[in-house]
């Protein structure tokens, strides 16, 4: 038995490293280690309450909003109050244009870069001007030995790339378009956030910048641009790799349980955009919150394991024997679930409401000529994603036009002395929850379950691993020195380890 160590994944958010036991070319155990102890869990106990949507904000850089939402949503619960439609637009406006932002990076500037082969802009003989930037500066690096040519699009392996130099050159001209693309997302997401990426407007009973005409129309009018990217550069290039690396439909599978808290509310009642819901060997049901636990007999915690979240426990323990993880391991009902965009479509899927998304997950399996049952893969994975990529952009038209300029966007409210309250939305990465207890007009208690917790947990109680480690079981490796197909796979998950340990 052969170790091989990633150690770290690079081009992912944070520090994770990932040990493999390998044999004959193939990976028998994965061991998913998140390296960093981080302690916002901590911080939070004794604070006002209402500095937890800015605290927690600070988790990530990535997804702040999602944090920043499930915990005005939490505080929502504890403090009784519901936001006016305004607020609740306003809410998944913000939310949208962050999943645009980081379904594009996640793309083109973490993941593209296993599957395309900049070089090839060496070659390039065309006239566009960014290209020729790119191409100048590679045909440098190759003069002068670079070992490997096209930095900062570092560190990667040698692997089987895209082969058409054409699609390479597009490929790569996307990945610069898509840096503008991420810049106009925040934008629009500021518009009424007041900032990004730590928003300041996102308050509990609903958001505090004022809905007018002119930030709809500027939201608007950046949004079809977005819309534009999404349809011609997006969905096309998933689809591309998709053709180029049909192996990849096989590979990283994984558990094969899925879980969706649901998220964009389209009224007050709890309807939702992406509905909850969970599948478990095949089978699916309603999302009930009191089956979330977590436990820790391999993580770095003295804590008590399989607590409930609502009186959950951090207690570092960075001596504990066996632990390998500073990412705890939440499980549902005792089963191991992957949460995601793909986690989401499935749960969309498999409930039928969805016309639309219906609709598109067809036509995207029709052209790879694939089964729904294929998308349990590292290609489904990206495809989910760029689904509802598109699905969230074409949303957000309908939502603007329901905004009501000059009505409140805000419920007034008062911090009780005592309460509790739960916060459960879904990250651009999966399902995420906050739940606080407020005791003495004081934060008693708050946990966060985050969607990398999920998916990059580390075994449970009984052994069994999580998801990203069941996935990575059973690989061939072609090359250890080169464990290409094991990174394809950690990446197709798009994990954020800072957001995992919090
Ligand atoms: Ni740090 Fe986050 C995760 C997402 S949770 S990126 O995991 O998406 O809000
Ligand atoms: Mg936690």
């Amino acid at each position: 038995m052969n170790k091989v160590t990633i150690d770290p994944i690079t081009r992912i958010e944070g520090h994770l490293g990932v040990n493999l036991d390998i044999e004959s070319n193939r990976v028998v155990n994965a061991y998913c280690a998140g390296e960093m102890f981080r302690g916002f869990e901590v911080i939070l106990r004794g604070r006002d309450p209402l500095d937890a949507q800015q605290i927690t904000q600070r988790i990530c850089g990535v997804c702040p909003v999602s944090h920043g939402m499930a915990s005005v949503l939490a505080q929502d619960a504890a403090y009784s109050i519901s936001p006016p439609d305004n607020g609740r637009l306003g809410r998944n406006l913000i939310q949208a244009a962050n999943y645009i932002q980081s379904h594009i990076l996640h793309f083109y500037h973490l993941a593209a870069l296993d599957f395309v082969d900049i070089t090839a802009v060496a070659k390039y003989q065309g006239n566009d001007p960014q290209l020729l930037g790119v191409k100048a500066w590679i045909k440098s690096q190759i003069a002068s030995g670079v070992p490997h040519p096209g930095a900062p699009f570092l560190p990667r392996y040698t692997g089987n790339y895209i082969e058409s130099s054409e699609l390479n050159c597009l490929a790569v001209k996307h990945y610069l378009e898509a840096l503008e693309m991420r810049t106009m997302a925040h934008k629009m997401a500021a518009l009424f956030a007041g900032k990004m990426p730590h928003v300041a407007s996102i308050m509990p009973g609903g958001i505090t910048e004022r809905i007018t005409a002119d930030k709809i129309a500027a939201y608007s009018s950046m949004l079809k641009r977005l819309q534009v990217f999404i349809d011609e550069a997006y969905v096309p290039d998933v689809l591309e790799v998709a053709k180029a690396f049909p192996d990849y439909f096989n590979q990283g599978k994984g558990c094969g349980n899925f879980l969706s808290y649901g998220v964009f509310p389209e009224s007050s009642k709890g309807k939702k955009m992406f509905p909850s819901g969970v599948i478990i060997g095949g089978k699916s049901s309603e999302f009930e919150e009191g089956k979330i636990t977590e436990e820790i007999a391999y993580s770095f915690y003295s804590s008590s394991s399989g607590l409930k979240p609502a009186g959950g426990e951090t207690v570092p323990d960075a001596a504990k024997s066996k632990a390998y993880s500073w990412i705890k391991a939440p499980r549902y009902g005792g089963q191991v679930v992957e949460v995601g965009p793909l986690a989401r479509v499935l749960v969309a899927y498999g409930k039928g409401d969805d016309a639309k998304l219906k609709g598109l997950v067809e036509k995207v399996l029709g052209a790879l000529d694939k089964k729904p049952q294929d998308l349990v893969s590292v290609l489904g994975r990206h495809g989910a994603r760029a689904v509802e990529c598109k699905l969230i952009a074409d949303r957000c038209g309908e939502w603007l036009d329901q905004l009501k300029p000059g009505e409140p966007a805000f419920a007034e409210f008062s911090v009780p002395s005592s309460g509790s309250g739960v916060g459960l939305t879904e990250a651009p990465r999966g399902a995420l929850g906050h739940w606080i207890t407020i005791k003495d007009g004081k934060i008693g208690n708050y946990q966060c379950v985050v969607p990398t917790t999920w998916n990059c947990s580390p075994r449970d109680d009984k052994g069994t691993p999580g998801p990203v480690e069941q996935a990575l079981a059973g690989t061939p490796i072609a090359d250890e020195k080169n464990p290409i197909e094991a990174a394809r796979i950690v990446r197709s998950f798009d994990p954020c380890i800072a957001c995992a340990v919090h």
